[in-house]
C-alpha cells in the first residue's frame, strides 16, 4: 500500500517535470503539442527534420473521430485552426494521417513559422489548446 503510493507520487512528479511548458498554461490535466525539433528560433538548412510530440492525447491514423486521439498537422507560415474547423489540405497544410510523428521539410531561405495543429480523425481541429507555433530561419 505504502509502496504503491510512493510510486504513484514519483510518477506524478515525473509527469510534472516532463510535461513542463505543455501543461503550464492550463493546469495539470491538460496536455498539448510541441516540437521536439527544430526548437523555436532555430537556424536550419533548406531541408530539415521536424519531430512532433503530443501529451494528453494519442496519435492514431486518420479515418474516424475517436475521443482523445488524432493526428498531427504542420502549417507553414499560417495560423492555428479554430476548434471544430477542418484543417485545409494544401501546400502549406500538411496532414500526417498515417500517424507519423516526424517528417522532412524543404523551405525557401528566410524566416518562417511552423505551426503544429492536432486534429481528430476527421481532420477537425482541436483548437488553440492543441496548437503550437515556432519561428525558424532557413539558411
Ligand atoms: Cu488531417
Amino acid at each position: 500500500m505504502k509502496v504503491s503510493s510512493i510510486v504513484c507520487s514519483a510518477l506524478l512528479l515525473a509527469g510534472f517535470s516532463l510535461g513542463g511548458s505543455a501543461i503550464a498554461h492550463e493546469g495539470v490535466s491538460h496536455g498539448g503539442v510541441s516540437f521536439a525539433e527544430p526548437h523555436d528560433g532555430a537556424v536550419v538548412p533548406a531541408e530539415f527534420k521536424v519531430e512532433m510530440k503530443i501529451s494528453g492525447m494519442s496519435v492514431q491514423p486518420a479515418g474516424e473521430a475517436i475521443e482523445g486521439t488524432g493526428h498531427h498537422h504542420l502549417i507553414i507560415d499560417g495560423d492555428c485552426i479554430a476548434e471544430g474547423a477542418a484543417v485545409p489540405k494544401d501546400e502549406t497544410h500538411k496532414h500526417f494521417g498515417k500517424g507519423q510523428t516526424e517528417t522532412t521539410l524543404t523551405l525557401a531561405p528566410g524566416e518562417h513559422t511552423l505551426t503544429l495543429q492536432f486534429a481528430n480523425g476527421l481532420h477537425q481541429s482541436y483548437g488553440n489548446d492543441w496548437c503550437e507555433t515556432i519561428h525558424v530561419t532557413v539558411e
